[in-house]
């Protein structure tokens, strides 16, 4: 055979024989290597990413990259947090320096498919909310007209507002800070006559300021922001290993699964929970994890419904209901893929 013919037939076996995934070196074999999750996240966002006075994250977002710590190292507490700004974060994927973002991301077409980045699913829906001095007697975004605006940079949040008034014909005045701890204490300085975040972001600030004698959000959302992570582009198992531990919490929820409850429920006798938890084998080794990857996710950080209600819900100062982020059997949009 001609040598050139030869290279190619060894080629063609080589890449018929090698699983999909193992075409080349995932994000997976580094994180197992290393031991740890590095998870790009908010600098200071209370119920989604804040660290307390010991310099321990809690949040949503710090649970879903525990979550995926439990998946992958059997262990939820080998994480290392790299706070981001809303500039840097998209930049600090790219590069390498985060395994995952993590940082209340708004997935969009543009983020998506033009930054070499990809989403993975969403964990929590929102909307870009405007929050106001009760004093100012503003009820509704049509009396902004002509207002000074507080947003900050590098957000969704200045084109989705300049698009939304221009095409009522309101003219208003955007002042962009590239630091949301800067606008914060600009707005509550007074500095603005309304101030703009996602919805769940004034909430925070209401709470963790204590703001909320004095100041109100306006009900009214001019956006959809679906907030998620993201990985890196063109690592498909790294990608799945992030999407199924999410999909996982929410599965959990929908099965009663609660983290006291999880070693019962492994001795039960429903073979979707077992397959589920991973007392049958087949979910494991499709990921390249351990088989009680969901077990140990469940086990360490709970379920879905379990990080809401303590982190953004009835058990946080932010006091949100589930409302769209509630299950879809249960009037929202939150919907697992078959864990089977
Ligand atoms: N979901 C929006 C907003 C995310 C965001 O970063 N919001 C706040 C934090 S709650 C912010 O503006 N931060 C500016 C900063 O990094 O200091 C997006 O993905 O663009």
């Amino acid at each position: 055979m001609h040598p050139i013919k030869a290279i190619l037939a060894v080629a063609a076996v080589t890449l018929m024989t090698v699983p999909a995934f193992a075409q080349t070196k995932s994000n997976l074999d580094t994180v197992k290597a290393r031991g740890q999750v590095i998870c790009g996240v908010n600098t200071g966002l209370g119920g989604f990413s804040l660290a307390d006075s010991q310099g321990k994250w809690k949040g949503l977002d710090i649970d879903m990259c525990g979550a995926v710590a439990a998946a992958v190292l059997g262990d939820a507490t080998k994480i290392k947090m790299v706070p981001l700004t809303a500039q840097q974060r998209f930049t600090a994927l790219q590069s390498g320096e985060i395994d995952m973002l993590v940082r209340n991301s708004t997935i969009t077409l543009q983020r998506d498919a033009g930054l070499g980045i990809q989403y993975t699913g969403v964990n929590f829906y929102d909307g870009q909310g405007f929050m106001v001095a009760k004093k100012s007697a503003v009820k509704d975004l049509k009396e902004l007209g002509g207002a000074t605006i507080c947003v900050a940079q590098g957000t969704t949040h200045e084109a989705n507002m300049s698009g939304y008034f221009r095409s009522r014909n309101l003219q208003i005045k955007p002042v962009v800070y590239e630091n949301q701890d800067v606008m914060y204490d600009a707005f509550f300085g007074g500095r603005c006559d309304a101030m703009t975040q996602d919805s769940s972001a004034l909430a925070s600030a209401l709470a963790t300021r204590n703001k909320g004698d004095d100041y109100t959000v306006i009900p009214e959302l001019i956006s959809k922001e679906p907030l998620g992570p993201f990985v890196r582009r063109g690592d498909d198992q790294w990608a799945a290993v992030v999407r199924w531990s999410l999909f996982a919490m929410l599965e959990a929820e929908e099965r009663g699964v609660t983290q006291a409850n999880v070693d019962e429920q492994m001795k039960g006798t429903d073979p979707m929970v077992l397959t589920f938890l991973g007392a049958k084998e087949g979910n494991g080794k499709a990921l390249g994890l351990d088989e009680k990857w969901a077990y140990n996710i469940i086990k360490q950080v709970g379920n879905y419904s379990e990080s809401f209600e303590r982190n953004v819900g009835a058990g946080s100062p932010l006091k949100l209901q589930r409302g769209v982020n509630a299950l879809w059997n249960k009037g929202g949009l939150m919907y697992p893929l078959p864990l089977r």
